[in-house]
């Protein structure tokens, strides 16, 4: 059976031109049913590519052989760049405790190119049945300090994971991003059933993962919720526009936006004395003046370029 009335969908995975898509509004078809699309020919999006986490419509959907064409791209709320996924309501930065030991550099960017979404971030701690709960305590100590509440996942303690799971399916689309071999595929093993997707262990020589994970992926949890699972990679040093960096550390938003601190310079950035009344002693000041830094001379280069 073939119908031409125009259904939305919601694209949960991309390969060359094909996109894998789901129904949203279920015409004859179960929330299992997933489609394999392509953009109808005649269609130009405006150069606009269309990602997974994209709302689509289709339309000439064959049931039988499960194919349709996009035909239309609906706005989208957000897109997050690296890796590309359009609509997202959360992210939860994921990092291993050990197995690949944790690198609070890569976590710190990971963070804070998160919180340059503007939605709301949320940090994973995973294999802490490698650590001691002395070690654990630490890092949910110093994780506090650095503005966030952890979620610590322990394979022998199955409660974590339902909590997990429980969360995120008060949420609308949560990604998990974080380095090769860190258990992203693994945790969307855990939480949602039936789901069997590769996983490697981590190289023993190098110490990191193998990048199993080779795409972005969208799974349904629930009628309104889903989550992604991503290619693990390092982000390198950031690109945020230098006027924002500031209000992305929570140690400095306390000080400047709740406590009203005043600097003799409007826009100050924090990094010299003179004038200055922000509070330095915290620790990932470092990790801030690194990456202002390092957005400083980017930005000087481009203005040469
Ligand atoms: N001990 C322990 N090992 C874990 C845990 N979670 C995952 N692993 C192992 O870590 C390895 C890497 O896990 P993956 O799920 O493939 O990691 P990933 O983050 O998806 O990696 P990429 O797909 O490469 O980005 C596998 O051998 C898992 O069995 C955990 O909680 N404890
Ligand atoms: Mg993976
Ligand atoms: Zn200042």
């Amino acid at each position: 059976m073939k119908t031409n009335s125009t259904n939305l969908g919601l694209v949960t995975k991309k390969f060359n031109d094909f996109f894998l898509v789901d129904f949203l509004n279920q015409l004859n078809s179960d929330n299992s049913d997933k489609f394999l699309c392509k953009v109808k020919k005649s269609i130009n999006f405006k150069d606009q590519l269309i990602y997974v986490g994209d709302k689509v419509g289709i339309e000439k959907i064959d049931f039988r052989s499960k194919r349709a064409v996009i035909t239309s791209l609906k706005k989208r709320k957000n897109l997050l760049v690296r890796p590309s996924v359009a609509n997202i309501s959360n992210i939860y930065v994921t990092f291993s405790v050990d197995e690949p030991e944790l690198n609070l550099s890569q976590v710190n960017r990971f963070l804070i190119s998160a919180e340059s979404m503007g939605v709301e971030v949320s940090l994973v701690l995973t294999k802490c049945d490698l650590i001691s709960d002395k070690r654990r305590s630490y890092l949910l100590d110093k994780f506090k300090k650095w503005g966030y509440q952890v979620i610590t996942l322990n394979p022998q303690k199955s409660d974590c994971f339902k909590n997990l799971l429980a969360e995120l399916k008060q949420k609308e689309c949560s990604i998990f991003i974080g380095p090769s071999g860190v258990g992203k595929t693994t945790l969307l093993n855990m939480i949602i059933p039936g789901l069997h997707n590769s996983t490697a262990p981590v190289s023993k020589k190098i110490k990191r993962g193998k990048n199993t994970t080779r795409n972005v992926e969208l799974f349904s949890i629930s009628n309104q919720s889903y989550i992604v699972d991503t290619p693990g990679f390092n982000m390198q040093p950031l690109e945020v526009d230098i006027k924002l960096l500031p209000n992305l550390y929570s140690e400095i938003y306390k000080q400047v936006i709740e406590e009203g601190i005043k600097c003799k310079f409007r826009n100050c950035l924090h990094l010299m004395d003179e004038g200055c009344n922000l509070n330095k002693s915290f620790e990932r000041y470092p990790f801030y003046k690194e990456m202002i830094e390092s957005s400083k001379s980017h930005y000087y280069q481009n203005q040469e370029d």
